[in-house]
């Protein structure tokens, strides 16, 4: 079945999706996804629509077990992704936000870890209020998280495992098909290389008693190039590229880049991801850094406009 290019095949990605346990709500999903794509496409007072980016963020696990109790996880913490979703709807996007559960949230960024606890304290035995240490943070992210809900700038769609990822990613990936290049794909998510399929998976929690735990991972099915090729064509697409060893990591980017036919690849190490990334496009490197002399800076914000300024030559080479 593996293809001669090394690319997956039609029948590798029929076979994944074949064999996936389906999702618990597809219909639900679909129809978020109608409604809000048909909105941002609709003229927004100024002539044209809103322009779309699927971002994708956290890590994706990998069940061991149909009746889940073990699974394999990576680091990805959705900070990226959290922090990019910002700085799209301010840069006037629509964000169909598909992140793993549990992960960095949009807005909550100067929140406290536990917010819940840290946040908030009795007055008078059992009324609750927010502490006057987080009372700005608090404020500053009900308002900016309820704004772009309620605008319809921000639909946040979860994911657990590789399984949930890659048919909601497929979905949103075909709904975004008619907004042609306004669309953007920016794919921070972790997702995993190896999976255990669905079929060769031990339905119940699998027993210490039968000594060590001999089991075998296969490829999961990279689908960027069909993503590319025949769920959204027309659309603006990023992928991202993490390596522990800097040595490879422009290398193994280019070759995302040529293989993926990906418009753009960020590439990041992981001890540095918050501080660098490197933009590789088919003729430059970009690198773009987080302002060291500005507290509280990002490497997000100055990465977000680059690509908003790219996105706008690609759509303005797809009208010519
Ligand atoms: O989620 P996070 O902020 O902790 O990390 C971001 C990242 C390193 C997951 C992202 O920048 C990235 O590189 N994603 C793709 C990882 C990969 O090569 O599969």
């Amino acid at each position: 079945m593996e293809s001669t290019n090394g690319l997956v095949t039609d029948a590798e990605i029929k076979s994944f999706f074949d064999s996936a346990p389906p999702l618990r709500d597809r219909v639900g999903i679909a129809n978020k996804l109608k409604e809000f794509i048909q909105l941002n496409s609709a003229s927004q007072g100024n002539g044209s629509a809103r322009r779309v980016v699927c971002v994708t963020s956290g890590g994706t696990t990998v069940p061991l077990e149909q009746r889940c109790v073990r699974y394999i996880d990576n680091f990805s913490s959705g900070h990226r992704g959290a922090t990019s979703t910002e700085y799209f709807i301010k840069a006037e996007y629509a964000v169909i936000f598909l992140y793993r559960r549990g992960s960095c949230q949009p807005y909550c960024r100067s929140l406290p870890e536990d917010p819940l606890l840290e946040c908030f304290e009795f007055t008078n035995g059992s009324n609750v209020q927010v502490r006057q240490s987080c009372s700005e943070a608090v404020r500053r992210a009900i308002n900016d998280h309820h704004a772009a809900v309620a605008a319809g700038h921000l639909l946040k769609l979860p994911f657990t495992t590789i399984f949930e990822y890659l048919q909601i990613l497929q979905m949103i990936a075909i709904s975004m098909r008619n907004l042609g290049p306004h669309a953007m794909f920016y794919l921070a998510a972790a997702v995993s290389d190896f999976y255990v399929p669905w079929k060769d998976m031990a339905e119940h929690k699998i027993q210490s008693a039968s000594g060590p735990l001999d089991m075998r991972l296969v490829q999961a099915p990279k689908m960027l190039s069909v993503l590319r090729k025949e769920w959204a064509p027309m659309a603006f697409c990023i992928s991202f590229k993490l390596e522990t060893d800097s040595k490879i990591l422009l290398e193994k980017a280019d070759m995302a880049l040529k293989k993926y036919k990906m418009h753009m690849v960020v590439a990041n190490e992981l001890v540095t991801r918050n501080e660098e990334v490197i933009v590789v496009t088919a003729d430059k490197k970009i690198p773009v850094c987080r302002d060291k002399t500005q507290p509280g800076s990002d490497v997000e914000n100055p990465l977000i406009e680059l690509l908003v300024e790219k996105h706008s030559a690609h759509i303005k080479d797809a009208d010519t």
